[in-house]
């Protein structure tokens, strides 16, 4: 179970995020409705959500769960690749003081960002994607080590992060798109295909029972309906237009 949330509110800057996606220029204002009705529903699965002040330098700051992972057992700061990125880290080092008495960093080599992180249970899926390298993976993996936690690299060709294309619904259940439905690593779960024109949604987020999906993917929210989740729409289009998915929006522990 999930106690805590930490979210950061978009800045205006957040029309200069980066994006490959081709849908436009997020409405500021709107994006802010959207990350409020977010909030919202992390508040309704019971977690206690902490709102960090927006960042104007950082227009991507909004995507806090790319630049730490937090477990149960330790807080981990990443290493973003992206140049824009990299100064989000010491931001969201200095708001994690209420939860965890230290952080453990990786080295300036290795390049990582936890959108490429996919946690089942004490195991640890790490992406290798142009954003997160192997040295940045094997950086993580031996820190997860020393807390008896595990961690796994996964090779990958098409998606911008790992959680692009995968996310981990508990009880063995895994929604997948593209590349991740037949990948090897995922085998031994069972896999629910996310749709070409639905792909957006293979980011989804299980908190506490209740899968939150992005609203207008009707047949991956029935899909994930019939395995008996409880489910949770928010509108995201806003950050869909700069590449963030659902689980970038907080980190989750
Ligand atoms: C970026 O390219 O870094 C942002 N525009 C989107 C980051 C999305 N984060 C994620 O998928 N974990």
């Amino acid at each position: 179970m999930f106690t805590q949330a930490i979210v950061r509110k978009p800045c205006e800057a957040i029309v200069n995020g980066l994006t490959t996606a081709n849908l436009g220029v997020p409405n500021y204002t709107l994006a802010c409705e959207q990350h409020q009705d977010y909030v919202t529903a992390l508040r309704e699965c019971g977690l206690h959500v902490t709102e960090l002040a927006p960042l104007e330098d950082f227009p991507d700051s909004c995507f806090v769960e790319d630049v730490a992972l937090l477990t149960k057992h330790c807080a981990i700061l990443t290493h973003p690749s992206a140049l824009s990125r990299k100064g989000e880290v010491a931001y969201i080092a200095a708001s994690l003081d209420p939860f965890y008495s230290s952080t453990q960093s990786i080295s300036n080599k290795g390049n990582a960002e936890a959108g490429d992180i996919m946690m089942v249970g004490r195991h640890f899926y790490i992406g290798l994607s142009q954003r997160t390298n192997l040295i940045g993976a094997n950086e993580i993996i031996r820190i997860l080590n020393q807390h008896g936690l595990s961690g796994s690299t996964v090779k990958m060709k098409e998606l911008l992060h790992l959680k692009t294309g995968v996310s981990y619904l508990e009880n063995n259940n895994l929604l997948a798109y593209g590349e991740m439905m037949s990948h090897p690593d995922f085998a031994q779960y069972r896999r629910i295909e996310v749709d070409e024109d639905e792909q957006y949604a293979a980011n989804s987020v299980w908190i506490n029972g209740t899968v939150l999906i992005p609203t207008g993917f009707p047949k991956t929210l029935r899909a994930v309906q019939q395995l008996g989740y409880q489910t949770r729409e928010i509108a995201m289009s806003e950050f869909q237009k700069i590449d963030g998915g659902l689980s970038c929006l907080s980190l989750r522990f």
